[in-house]
């Protein structure tokens, strides 16, 4: 798969696409009908008719596990903590990207005066967003001033101006890193943005990957092949050659302008109103012919945005737990439901006293762990961490509070609206062992059935009159 439309075509052939010929309004009513559908688990929207417009949105491409599956080369019936499971097996090996000459994302060029945002189809998502947001579904790519680092990540983005896009790095994402290093050198961040590229550039785009590693390389593990690449025309940067609209700019750090609200994947605001930020000023826009806009909705749970962050966040958690060396680990699992970063369920199989504590305490020291994590639960080997009843068990006959532990302070997300707006930076952590102690001598006696009876109870099923 190389670019959006072979990942359509993918779907049509698996039954995981509709198109929607009838007219729709970028203003609400599109994101209104991707939000309905979405909760219902339906297929990835075509959108072919927007009023006002002659070329045609996909919402929904990530929002269940199958299309996920699809994104990541695998049968559409893969389990997410197969996918994931896949993700940590590749995860170190790295394929770096590959330069071609030109792509379908130069069919067309607009430069300077010329662009204008507005030709493209930006949806309206809710009634309280500050305004249009062309960037959801889309990547932010920026090249570190000191190495040949190169980050993708997904920040939204407001439309302001035919040629200004409202940015919001938060603090110590790996774009305001490299702002502030431009910042002290007295430069703009050049920066590229893709909307409408093979879905798993979105993926990688929401993917917390370790400071001064390319997510390119991993969209290149996860492939089997490198991803093809062209240059900008009016910076050095890389995007994908098969992208259906490009945008290049500059980030000035000295300059803001108002940003938001905008309904985050919380289900909530993150603050009151707006706040200024750093915007892009664009310089060119290329795209494709017929250019096909991607979005998503965000807002509350589940939506694409939960989807990706289970399964990439979940992946790196377990991965960076695998480097850690510690013993055990059977599987790692952050419910999409928890926009897979604040809830982690780990399943342990138990070698030594202290080792459930281990994998506790670990999980949030972790590079990712350490960002937000708020609950973590440890369970034993024979229960499985996506099947929350079983987990539900576990706190139920297993967890005792005299086991676990309160963190007071850690690292946290101004998004999270379970703390008061003016302080959200620093969150407690809550670690539940949910295990029986391994240094039991007397464990809990289990009641087993007698395997012959059920043998022979099974044998009557029918002539018991039970289905
Ligand atoms: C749809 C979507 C929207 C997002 N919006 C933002 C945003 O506005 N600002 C931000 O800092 N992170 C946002 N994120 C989270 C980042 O993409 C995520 O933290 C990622 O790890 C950032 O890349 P980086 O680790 O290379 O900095 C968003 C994620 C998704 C999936
Ligand atoms: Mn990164």
């Amino acid at each position: 798969m190389k670019d959006l439309r072979d990942f359509i075509a993918k779907c049509e052939e698996e039954g995981q696409l509709h198109r929607i010929k009838a007219e729709v309004d970028w203003d609400l009513e599109l994101s209104h009908i991707a939000k309905l559908n979405e909760e219902k688990k339906g297929p990835a929207l075509l959108f072919e008719n927007v009023k006002g417009y002659d070329s045609p949105i996909i919402t929904s491409t990530c929002t269940t596990t199958e299309r996920l599956a699809i994104i990541m080369g695998m049968p559409k019936e893969t389990p997410l903590v197969e996918l994931m499971r896949h993700w940590v097996e590749i995860g170190s090996r790295k394929i770096p990207p590959k330069l071609l000459d030109t792509g379908p994302c130069k069919e067309n060029k607009i430069m300077g005066d010329e662009v204008d945002l507005f030709k493209f189809p930006v949806p309206k998502f809710f009634p309280r967003d500050g305004g249009r947001y062309f960037g959801t579904a889309h990547s932010v790519i920026t090249k570190d001033p000191d190495s040949d680092w190169i980050n993708i990540g997904t920040y939204r983005l407001q439309l302001h101006e035919k040629n200004i896009l409202g940015t919001q790095f938060i603090k110590g994402k790996h774009s305001d890193i490299m702002l502030k290093k431009y910042q002290a050198m007295g430069k703009s961040m050049p920066v590229a943005v893709v909307v409408g590229a093979d879905p798993l550039m979105f993926v990688m785009g929401g993917a917390r990957f370790s400071a001064f590693e390319s997510e390119y390389d991993l969209a290149g593990s996860i492939r089997g092949e490198p991803i093809e690449v062209v240059k900008c025309e009016t910076n050095d940067l890389i995007v994908p050659a098969g992208a259906e609209i490009v945008v290049e700019g500059e980030v000035d750090p000295e300059t803001f302008e108002s940003e938001g609200p905008f309904g985050e994947y919380t289900g909530y605001y993150s603050g009151v109103g707006s706040n200024p930020r750093n915007f892009i000023k664009v310089n060119c826009v290329t795209h494709r012919n017929n250019p096909i806009f991607m979005a998503t909705t965000v807002g509350r749970a589940v939506t694409d945005t939960h989807m990706c962050l289970a399964l990439a966040y979940g992946s790196t958690l377990w991965q960076q737990l695998s480097d850690m060396r510690i013993p055990g680990i059977k599987a790692v699992y952050c419910p999409p439901e928890a926009a897979g970063r604040f809830i982690a369920i780990i399943s342990v199989t138990q070698m030594y006293p202290g080792h459930a504590d281990q994998v506790l305490t670990a999980a949030i020291s972790t590079e990712m762990g350490a960002y937000g994590l708020k609950t973590v639960i440890v369970v034993d080997d024979d229960i499985d961490p996506w099947d929350i009843p079983r987990v539900l068990y576990a706190l139920a006959f297993r967890f005792q509070p005299n086991r676990s532990q309160v963190i007071k302070r850690g690292r946290s997300t101004p998004l999270d609206p379970s703390l008061p707006i003016d302080q959200r930076w620093i969150t407690g952590r809550l670690l539940l062992d949910a295990t029986i102690p391994y240094d039991w001598e007397e464990k809990p006696i289990r009641i087993e059935l007698d395997a012959d009876m059920v043998k022979k109870v099974q044998a009557r099923w029918s002539e018991l009159g039970l289905s």
